[in-house]
């Protein structure tokens, strides 16, 4: 049995962050630009959520959302157009890890299935203890389990809002 599906879709959850040049507009340009993606809809976008940077303490704060879809995409597919809205909105890989970015699209959850392979790993492995993903995951999805490490409220009794404000409600 398909779990987790919107008709015959798999519904999956992408992580948004921007932390430079107008991240506000960065995530809402990147909303736009996700949903164009064909074999994907939306179904869901957390609000806008204001984090200080998690790493290199010498860079702005985030900008920070969740958005749940429904797609028909293999899972790699869907991160190879994630990683090209990322290129298209000016997005430089640096040697820094956890540095300062125009546009970050995280693949969260694909169902509820535990992938490993080389350039993808998901459940996505910050996710259990990111106060800037799990609030505005909770906020879109507050039933949802999380493969191999339970509830989403179970997992975010356990992290602190790390100063996690809303910006800008959805
Ligand atoms: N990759 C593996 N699994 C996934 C997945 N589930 N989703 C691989 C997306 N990518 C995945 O990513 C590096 C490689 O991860 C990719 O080639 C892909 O094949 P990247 O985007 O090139 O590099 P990165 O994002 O700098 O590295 P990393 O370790 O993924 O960083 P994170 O975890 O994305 O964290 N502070 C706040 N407040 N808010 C933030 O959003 N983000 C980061 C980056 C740091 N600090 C932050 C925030
Ligand atoms: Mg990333």
């Amino acid at each position: 049995m398909m779990q987790n599906s919107t008709s015959g879709r798999i519904s999956a959850y992408i992580g948004l962050g921007s932390n430079l040049a107008n991240p506000v507009e960065q995530i809402k340009s990147a909303r736009g630009a996700i949903t164009q993606i064909p074999g994907l809809q939306e179904l869901a976008f957390s609000s806008l959520y204001h984090s200080a940077p998690m790493g290199p303490q010498d860079q702005p704060d985030y900008v920070n959302a969740v958005m749940g879809i429904a797609t028909d995409l293999p899972p790699i597919e869907l991160l190879r157009c994630l990683q090209q809205i990322e290129n298209e909105q000016g997005r430089v890989r640096k040697d820094q890890r956890w540095g300062a970015r125009t546009l970050d699209l995280d693949v969260l959850l694909y169902g509820d299935q535990i992938i490993d392979l080389a350039d993808l790993i998901v459940p996505h492995m910050g996710l259990a203890d990111r106060a800037f993903v799990l609030y505005p995951l909770f906020e879109i999805a507050p039933h949802i389990q999380v493969p191999g490490k339970g509830t989403i409220a179970d997992l975010l009794a356990k992290c602190p809002r790390n100063g996690l404000t809303i910006l800008e409600h959805e």
